[in-house]
């Protein structure tokens, strides 16, 4: 084998999902109600209390039922590893019960034992967008401190109950989303127009921070052999032109993003925190041991999803726009766009390990990345995905780049190994699998599993660890 071109030994390939976007079965076996499940049109829609209209998150794709045919789908492509998340409602169903709902905690210790079983090591994210509702009516969500306590117990929960079958976690996915879309991010729900808005968002991600970092600590305690990481939504934000006011404006939005994983991954607040809050009158109130938590529990890895670039104008009138996973910007004139709109840079990904590695100095994962398409099933049953194949390609030749560069790169998951309910819009016709499920938005279909052509060719990728990608 040419190993100058191959991955590192044990790269770890594989998939990630998240529980409400693949589970269904929303109020089955003890399960509370998350802020998913008044979700109907994704993150990006209304919150709607009532039980009218329809929930695509509820039913998803009955991973909760189907868990262990979909594993072994993952394991015929040779999955060294899947990343997925807990639902914290299937263990804690309103988020401060006294106790911990034991079928939840066995049907997770049943889906790891699957998965181990085909030599698929589980990646946990501890929360990915599904905060018990409870939490939001009681304390408003993350603006209460009392949060922290209630995070830290469930982490330990899972830690002491998984502490032999999961070596590797993620503390939030995606922890800067708070900024964008509250709601799913911090259980906040908040005005547009309110004044207070980015006080109570930094005030609630600072108890994110506290709690993340007494997590790791925890884990670290409870599964020395474990690593666990930060998760952060990144899209490069490159000036849309070399005016310096361009050059300006995009640094500071990236560091907007950064100043998350900056306090994760280096344990205090950056510099350009202190500043960006000091000129918008934000004022973190900090409680005894707060620094001290942040400083002592430095994540052991950074993990980020990447789908995109964007480009980034101090004046942005009159520049065509586009859309984005959480944030769009200006049209950058060199890429072309997905189905749905997101500029689709390859390199941008190699940029993204440079830069990330060269800040923190530990290693990275690539926990989320892969093509949002509209497939279609022939008469044979087959979906021809040459775009998405053609997509992951280009990602994962500019991550080998990357290694090469010297990034240390642990793994890689695609994200939706098999097709789920789209976090941003709730609809099921956007598809990231290598696996199509017979499912449409009306909810019609049998949601049987098919193979795409996309699964042959991740197949022979992983088991070339990574050859097959000049070939
Ligand atoms: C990320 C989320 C995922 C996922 C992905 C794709 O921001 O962590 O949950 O869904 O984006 O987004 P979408 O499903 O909206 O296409």
């Amino acid at each position: 084998m040419n190993k100058e071109r191959s991955f590192p030994e044990g790269f770890l390939w594989g998939g990630a999902l998240a529980a409400n976007q693949c589970e269904g079965a929303y109020n089955i076996d003890g399960k509370g109600l998350s802020v998913a499940d008044v979700l109907p049109n994704g993150i990006t829609g209304k919150i709607m209390s009532s039980d009218e209209g329809h929930y695509p998150f509820h039913d998803a794709i009955d991973f909760y039922h189907r868990y262990k045919d979909d594993i072994a789908l993952f394991a015929e492509m040779g999955f060294k590893c899947l990343r997925l998340s807990i639902a914290w409602t299937r263990i804690y169903p309103n988020g401060d019960d006294t106790q911990a709902n034991e079928i939840g905690l066995k049907h997770y210790e049943d889906v790891f034992n699957e998965l181990l079983k085909h030599n698929i090591q589980p990646m946990v994210t501890i929360c990915h967008y599904d905060m018990p509702l409870a939490l939001v009516k009681k304390y408003g969500g993350w603006r209460d401190r009392k949060l922290i306590d209630l995070y830290v117990r469930y982490s330990k929960t899972l830690f002491e109950r998984y502490k032999d079958q999961v070596k590797l976690w993620l503390t939030f996915n995606e922890i800067n989303i708070i900024s964008h879309f509250p709601f799913t991010g911090g259980g906040l729900l908040l005005d547009e127009s309110d004044e207070n808005r980015e006080q109570i968002i930094y005030q609630s991600a600072h108890h994110q921070f506290v709690a993340s970092a007494l997590a790791v600590g925890e884990c670290h305690k409870i599964i020395p052999d474990a690593k666990i990481g930060c998760m952060l939504a990144f899209i490069p934000f490159y000036p849309y032109s070399c005016d310096p006011d361009d050059v300006l404006a995009a640094y500071e939005q990236q560091q907007e993003q950064l100043l998350f994983s900056d306090i994760q991954a280096l344990g205090e607040y950056s510099n350009f925190a202190q500043s960006y809050f000091a000129k918008k009158g934000i004022n973190i109130e900090f409680s005894a041991g707060d620094d001290a938590a942040l400083k002592d529990n430095k994540v052991d890895f950074v993990s980020f999803s990447y789908y995109m670039s964007c480009a980034y104008s101090a004046n942005p009138e009159g520049k065509e726009t586009t859309d984005g996973n959480i944030l769009g910007g200006v049209k950058n004139p060199y890429l072309e766009t997905s189905d749905f709109g997101w500029q689709l840079d390859p390199k941008g990904l190699r940029y993204t390990l440079n830069m990330l590695y060269d800040r923190y100095k530990k290693p990275l994962f690539i926990v989320e990345n892969g093509l949002g398409a509209i497939d279609t099933l022939n008469e044979n049953h087959q979906i021809h995905d040459d775009y998405r194949i053609s997509y992951l390609k280009d990602h994962l030749i500019e991550s080998k780049k990357a290694i090469d560069d010297g990034v240390e790169l642990l793994g890689y998951t695609s994200w939706g190994p098999i097709d789920i309910v789209s976090s941003s819009t709730g609809q099921l016709k956007k598809r990231y699998g290598f696996i199509y499920v017979d499912i449409n938005d009306e909810r019609v279909g049998t949601l049987n599993r098919y193979k795409k052509k996309s699964f042959y060719w991740y197949k022979e990728l992983i088991s070339t660890n990574g050859l097959s990608l000049y070939k």
